[in-house]
């Protein structure tokens, strides 16, 4: 048998796999409640993953509510996800449901005002792919290797015997082209690419899918962007090379976008070659930093994120600051500087 890279021997994969399939068959087949969630501010992973396990419940016969921790409003980018009109607040689905599955949530923090369902709920299962799970929910279907949630809910998908057809393929294909950064990052697979080829097989517009997500924002993008790149600070004797930049909720305001545009500044970031760490510090309504980091390879920024109270992948990983701009790039420098 062959190892996970994490160490973990596959066969405990696939036990995990087959029991968090068989709660949720038994949830179906009794008709049973079921709330699923993503984490706070759902990317296309969260919410893809939420809204095509919630579909294939439905056609197996439970009760589903999917729903995300608030505030709860989608970015433009990710409304058009098929099943988003059907999402519920959370301040609406019920406190102690028959099951509760969490998704893409690295930590029960990320469910916001949901995190108590995790014990409230008759069982909880946890499906995720983040290297800084600690391990949270009753059943656990965890891998660090995944590169995306959906690959592990087209799995359960599988197990629960639901076909796969344009309406689910679309909301894995959103998810797994996010996660991947169109198939450019590191965590894509031979058997990534074969789950995209099944998914292209059941006819859908990824051309389409990935304009939206990747391709499409208010002219006055350009505007912010050419501000927010012109102020990118480069510290190449900071760890492994350092470059950042900040933002706000509020100057995306006065370019006439919304708080969440600001999430497509690291990847630009992120291009400077002399840098090994990408760090975007995008200021909050509340006065606070969210902090965007990403790797080119020689660091591991999940654990920079975990240190400063955050989470993520080793390539890509984020946090929240309540220091100003020059406390947090301090505590972030320091951090850098002892690895
Ligand atoms: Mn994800």
């Amino acid at each position: 048998m062959s190892p996970a890279s994490d160490g973990r021997p596959a066969a405990d994969l696939a036990a995990a796999t087959r029991s968090a399939a068989a709660v949720l068959a038994e949830a179906a087949q009794s008709r049973a409640t079921v709330v699923l969630s993503g984490h706070v501010q759902p990317d296309a992973d969260a919410l893809g993953s939420t809204l095509a396990l919630a579909e294939g419940l439905r056609r197996r016969g439970a009760r589903v509510l999917a729903t995300f921790p608030g505030p709860f409003t989608l970015p433009a980018s990710l409304g058009w996800i098929p099943g988003a009109d059907g999402l519920v607040p959370a301040d609406a689905v019920p406190s102690s449901p028959d099951v509760f599955v969490s998704l893409d949530a690295a930590s029960p923090g990320r469910l916001g005002e949901l995190a108590g369902l995790l014990d409230r709920a008759m069982t909880s299962v946890v499906v995720d792919h983040h290297a800084s799970n600690p391990g949270f929910g009753q059943v656990r279907l965890v891998d660090p290797t995944a590169p995306a949630t959906v690959t592990l809910v087209a799995d359960l998908l599988d197990g629960l015997g639901v076909t796969l057809d344009r309406q689910l393929a679309t909301c894995l294909y959103a998810g797994l082209a996010a996660d991947t950064g169109s198939f450019r990052f590191g965590s894509t697979r031979p058997e990534t690419h074969e789950f995209a080829a099944r998914l292209l097989g059941t006819g859908i517009d990824h051309a389409a899918i990935s304009r939206r997500l990747f391709d499409t924002a208010p002219f006055g993008w350009l505007g912010l962007l050419s501000v927010v790149a012109g102020r990118a600070a480069l510290e190449p004797e900071v760890g492994a090379g350092l470059v950042w930049t900040w933002s706000s909720t509020a100057e995306a305001a006065e370019h006439g976008l919304p708080g969440e545009q600001l999430e497509a500044l690291v990847d630009v970031v992120r291009s400077a070659e002399e840098a090994d760490v990408a760090c975007v510090l995008k200021g909050q309504d509340d006065g606070s930093w969210s902090v965007s980091l990403r790797s080119r390879g020689a660091t591991d920024v999940a654990r920079v994120a975990m240190a400063l109270g955050g989470g993520g992948h080793r390539a890509a990983a984020g946090y929240t600051s309540s220091a100003d701009r020059e406390g947090t790039v301090a505590a972030l420098r320091a951090q850098l500087c002892t690895r």
